[in-house]
């Protein structure tokens, strides 16, 4: 007490706060009043910020740091007393009736939708600089992850209210939720590009703050090593999306909105959106509270697993359970050979892909209860067996695919499992982390992320009835993978299979050198035979038909090594460039009705 500077009412309720919190060590060096006065102000500054951050407050999160860690050091499983087995959801197939109806359904319910894009991760995995958001989802074009997730939901909107004729125009609102890491970045991205045609009063960014780590198994804050007046921080994880909404006051505006299904995504996945249609559809179906999008699951792959617990008290829950707690659980309750592939080659329990569709009332309501609050866990790295100190200090962590553990069982919980080839292909690991990959199981690299754009396009094309040129296989960076025509298109052209074959008329073929870059939403291609690069612009006024034999040296491939440091980041995390041969590129910019025949 005698070390304090003159504080306000405010900041004498924090310091008691600590210190009945166990936390006297915070203010054991300060020297007397009169010496670092600012800089005791600017630790009363950063503890108000921890302080109104966390539901609760830093006495909720002591609290909850110190229940935690007993339970780690005691070594209890949060598991004990539950029993795995594999849920029932929907498990759909790409292309048929039933998937076409769900995604017309899915794209009449989008114009109730709110997305919620979680991006406050550095990919640490990944070891790329900037954030993630800026990568290119593939390297024909160059668009990156926010540009094609923004025209995607653009796209949305427009068949959305198209299909609802008469009424008014949705309007789609989008959240991010950035971190002090990528905060800025994400800023300078939308703004120096215009929010990518998105009007910047429908983007919301909410900023997670990072949270108290912790030195010891008491919960005692630790303080920064480089300056004695901050308590170090570190992320809390994806799971602060639900209390930023929560606090942000959205929800409630969204509810007056007539808007109806909250879904969230993570940065790096180019494929998302081609599940998302059928999977909105499944949700209004189904009436479900909360839907997880699932794919097929390689026993052990890294990432969760969507599981059943029953508890022995009758309790029972559907939830990600990670792939590091997945393999031990069954080993425990009876299944000795722990996590492995089934008849089809794949785990029982469906992959989790973190893509949450979430019913907006009934979560709303729980959050009303929780403020958001989401189940949480703690990972301390001990010195030894002891287990009375840590390495280095720790901090409480929360996923945002753990909502559904606070609700009752009442809850409608299921899931939507699709293939991964239409589905997930994220961008998580670094070119060497990805080269030591088994056999069999997916890179998750900037190569692979790549490569599953380029093959997702050319198997629906196939679908859709063209004749497509098998794979070759190649290996960049380290990483064996199927090489398909590089084929991409703007989200406007195609955002679900009816609007695929709708322009994808009889007689087509495209040869496996070939590059296909459709940028416009009225541009068919009937009885086209591609063997080399042709790129169709139109605008949205111009109706283009593309026809006959297109044929010329084309793009192709170049092999580069990703150690290569004279090679842009960007691209020599796929281990290859584009060498642009020979091309040929259409543009109509005028309103009317073409016809290219080659
Ligand atoms: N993220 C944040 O916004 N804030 C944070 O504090 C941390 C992350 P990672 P992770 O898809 O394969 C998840 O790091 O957490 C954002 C699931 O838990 O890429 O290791 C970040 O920007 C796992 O069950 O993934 O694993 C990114 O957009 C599995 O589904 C997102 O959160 C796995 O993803 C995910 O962060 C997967």
């Amino acid at each position: 007490r005698k070390n304090l500077v003159v504080l306000s009412s405010e900041e004498i309720e924090l310091a008691k706060m600590l210190l009945h919190e166990g936390q006297k060590h915070l203010f054991d060096h300060w020297p007397e009043p009169g010496v670092d006065d600012g800089r005791k102000k600017s630790f009363f500054d950063q503890v108000a910020r921890l302080n109104s951050s966390y539901p609760g407050g830093l006495v909720s999160y002591i609290q909850n740091a110190k229940r935690l860690l007993a339970d780690s050091k005691a070594g209890k499983n949060p598991y004990d007393g539950f029993t795995p087995s594999v849920p029932s959801g929907e498990v759909l197939k790409f292309g048929d009736d039933h998937f076409i109806m769900l995604e017309e359904v899915g794209v009449r319910e989008a114009r109730k939708a709110a997305f919620v894009l979680v991006a406050g991760g550095l990919g640490e995995r990944l070891g790329y600089k900037g954030i993630k958001l800026s990568l290119p989802v593939e390297t024909t074009t160059g668009r990156c992850f926010i540009q094609h997730y923004i025209e995607s939901i653009l796209t949305l909107q427009e068949a959305s209210s198209r299909q609802a004729q008469g009424q008014c125009k949705a309007e789609i609102p989008l959240v991010i939720m950035t971190s002090d890491d990528t905060h800025s970045s994400t800023v300078d991205l939308l703004e120096s590009n215009n929010y990518f045609g998105m009007k910047s009063t429908q983007v919301t960014l909410l900023k997670q703050e990072k949270v108290a780590c912790l030195d010891d198994n008491d919960a005692r804050l630790a303080l920064d090593p480089n300056d004695k007046y901050k308590i170090q921080t570190k992320p809390h994880g994806h799971g602060d999306v639900h209390a930023l909404l929560y606090s942000s006051g959205i929800l409630d505006v969204w509810r007056t909105a007539g808007i109806k299904w909250v879904l969230f995504f993570q940065d790096t996945n180019g494929l998302l959106f081609k599940a998302i249609p059928a999977s909105l559809g499944v949700s209004a179906t189904k009436g479900y509270h909360v839907n997880s999008l699932a794919v097929p699951r390689k026993a052990k792959e890294a990432i969760g697993g969507i599981t059943k617990l029953t508890h022995t008290d009758g309790r029972s829950m559907v939830i990600n359970v990670e792939y590091n707690q997945l393999d031990p659980l069954l080993r425990a309750t009876g299944h000795p050979d722990g996590d492995v592939n089934c008849d089809t080659g794949f785990s029982p329990f469906p992959g989790n892909i973190n893509q949450l569709i979430l019913e907006l009332e009934p979560y709303f309501e729980e959050l009303s209860k929780t403020r958001g609050a989401i189940s949480e866990f703690v990972n301390p790295k001990y010195k030894d067996s002891t287990k009375t100190s840590f390495k280095s200090s720790t901090r409480l962590e929360c996923m945002m695919q753990d909502y559904p553990k606070t609700l009752s069982p009442s809850a409608r919980v299921g899931f939507t499992v699709m293939d991964t080839w239409l589905a997930y292909s994220p961008v998580k690991n670094n070119p060497e982390d990805a080269a030591k990959v088994p056999k069999g199981n997916p890179y998750h690299s900037a190569t692979s992320g790549e490569m599953a754009i380029y093959r997702a396009n050319s198997l629906i094309l196939k679908k859709a009835g063209a004749q497509m040129a098998d794979p070759i296989t190649d290996v960049f960076n380290g990483q064996e993978v199927e090489v398909w025509p590089r084929i991409t298109w703007s989200p406007k052209w195609a955002l679900t299979f009816s609007d695929v074959k709708r322009k994808v008329e009889a007689g087509c073929s495209v040869s496996q050198i070939s590059t296909l870059v459709i940028n416009g939403q009225n541009v068919f291609l009937d009885s086209l035979s591609l063997d080399g690069t042709l790129i169709v612009n139109a605008i949205d006024e111009a109706e283009v038909k593309v026809t006959g034999s297109v044929q010329n040296k084309g793009w192709v491939l170049e092999h580069i090594d990703y150690k290569d440091t004279s090679i842009p980041e960007k691209t020599r995390i796929r281990g290859f460039g584009i060498q642009k041969i020979e091309q040929l590129e259409l543009s109509y910019t005028e309103p009317g009705n073409f016809c290219f025949k080659s």
